[in-house]
């Protein structure tokens, strides 16, 4: 029927656009409110990791502005690893209680023009302009000896033990990453070597590539023989995703096809067992490393074997578990498998989860940051959700949302999630993002996500997750019909 002929319709449509436009101005509300709390350290109300970002280039380009040069040092202060351990036997109010008197204890100490910022939970940042050589080393004296004063509660004190790594600008690195880089360098070789401090030196750099080089080869040396088995049990599924340029009648252009990587366990004896089993018993077992790294290999090929066959212009993503993303493995294992393949990293997308972001957002940016400069594509799987993590989503190099499956299901019927997926689809266009709608099982849904400008799906509706060839069987077909795709009936 045509809406709007029909009046009941027409007075759905003001309800709704009213609605919309009071939805639209509690987010902005709820924005400007988050952005303001993540710039702040909640336990500390020190500045984060995203404020050390802006003020650090501030200082480099002051102190580069400077006639005198005396330039300025950063300070990384790790709080050791019986702070983890306080954290994780005594309840929570004692590990804040005690991050309060550190940031406490630090700032006491420092002049106006010092900089300190929360960077983790266990991590304290400071730039200390002009502060060198044996005023530093006085510094460092009065620091340490206020770090190292028991925390007392009652019925026990402790100690928590600190380490702290010092670089200079300019003599360590003229640049923000490389200042960071070369402290975090230095805290490493102060905790490892158990000394208080350690100021930066070249050596250090070699002697931190050196054992992560033969740290690599015990991992390859143990791994390889186990990655080389993982096909027999573990297959791999491809679940299309169209991006469209027009809808006629019941006919899609397609503009791009991609797919996403859905693995699942071939069981020997128990059968066929999905992923949302057995990937939180690879987490807890630590065998989602191995299992990991084999997938990304898997994907980084599949992409290269296509590419070689004349399959261009297809896209993968993959999803990656809140381990995985959390690991310094999975970039590093990206690079590699791009780096002996050659394939374009930007047909490649990573799925991470709303919740896996938003937990901690300042340690998922520099994930994030990370896979970016691999030039790898980032997209939120399962959004909408958690509303709360919207004041974040421009803070993160993100490309693609993806509206949870749970919005689309009854979008022909609930006019709740029809509001949701509206709001949804024009914050992405605001911030540049590209969106895409999962578990798309009708035809209706399908058109009335079209109507909100949502141009991409992923469901039911288009395909069930393929074994390889009939993906790439089920894009050709697609191709052969001159990037038409009627839908199903
Ligand atoms: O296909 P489906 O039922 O199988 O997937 C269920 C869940 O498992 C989805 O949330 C999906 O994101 C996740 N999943 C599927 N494949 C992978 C994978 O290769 N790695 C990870 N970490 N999760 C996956
Ligand atoms: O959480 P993740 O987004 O990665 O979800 C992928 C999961 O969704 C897989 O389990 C896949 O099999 C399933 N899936 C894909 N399309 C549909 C659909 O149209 N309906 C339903 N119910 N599930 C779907
Ligand atoms: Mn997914």
């Amino acid at each position: 029927m045509d809406d709007a002929s029909n009046p009941e319709a027409r007075e759905n449509d003001v309800v709704e656009t009213r609605e919309l436009r009071a939805e639209n101005r509690r987010l902005t509300q709820k924005v400007a409110e988050l952005e303001r709390k993540i710039s702040l350290q909640p336990q500390t109300g020190l500045p984060t990791h995203f404020r050390l970002e802006l003020e650090l280039d501030e200082m480099i380009e002051q102190a580069r502005e400077s006639s005198d040069r005396k330039g300025f040092s950063a300070l990384i202060i790790q709080l050791g690893d019986n702070y983890r351990m306080v954290r994780k036997t005594v309840k929570s109010g004692v590990s804040e209680w005690i991050l309060y008197q550190t940031a406490c204890r630090i700032t006491a100490l420092l002049r106006p023009i010092d900089r300190v910022f929360h960077t983790h939970e266990n991590e304290f940042v400071l730039l200390l302009p002009e502060l060198k050589g044996q005023l530093l080393a006085s510094f460092l004296g009065k620091l340490l000896a206020r770090l190292s004063e028991p925390h007392i509660f009652s019925g026990f004190n402790v100690v928590i033990q600190t380490a702290v790594g010092i670089s200079y600008w300019p003599e360590h690195g003229e640049d923000r990453s490389s200042i960071l880089h070369h402290a975090d360098i230095a805290v490493g070789a102060a905790i490892e070597e158990r000394k208080p401090y350690i100021l930066f030196k070249p050596e250090l750099l070699q002697a931190a590539v050196e054992k992560v080089e033969l740290q690599n080869s015990i991992i390859r040396a143990i791994e390889k023989p186990v990655m080389e088995r993982l096909g027999e049990q573990f297959v791999l599924h491809y679940q299309p995703k169209l991006l469209c340029s027009s809808l006629e009648g019941r006919t899609l252009r397609v503009d791009r096809i991609e797919a996403e990587i859905l693995i699942r366990w071939n069981h020997p004896t128990k059968g066929l067992i999905m992923p949302d089993t057995f990937i939180p018993l690879a987490e807890e077992t630590g065998l989602i490393v191995p299992l990991g790294k084999w997938l990304i290999y898997q994907c980084v090929q599949r992409l290269a074997a296509w590419e070689k066959a004349g399959k261009t212009g297809i896209g993968i993503s993959l999803n990656l578990s809140p381990q995985q993303f959390h690991s310094d493995d999975a970039a590093q294992v990206f690079k590699s498998a791009i780096d002996s393949t050659g394939i374009d990293p930007g047909n490649l997308t990573v799925e991470i989860t709303e919740t896996c972001l938003f937990e901690d957002p300042c340690a998922a940016a520099v994930m994030l940051e990370r896979f970016e400069g691999l030039g790898l594509r980032l997209s939120v799987d399962d959004f909408g959700t958690g509303f709360s993590s919207l004041s974040h989503l421009h803070r993160f190099p993100l490309d693609e949302i993806k509206i949870d499956r749970l919005f689309i299901e009854h979008l022909d019927a609930n006019r709740q999630d029809r509001i949701i997926v509206r709001s949804l689809v024009s914050i992405a266009r605001g911030l540049g993002l590209s969106l895409i709608a999962e578990g798309v099982e009708k035809a209706e849904a399908l058109e009335i996500l079209w109507e909100m400008g949502c141009r991409a799906y992923q469901g039911y509706l288009i395909s069930k997750p393929l074994a390889a060839q009939d993906f790439i069987a089920f894009r050709d077909r697609i191709a052969a019909d001159g990037f038409k795709f009627r839908l199903p009936d």
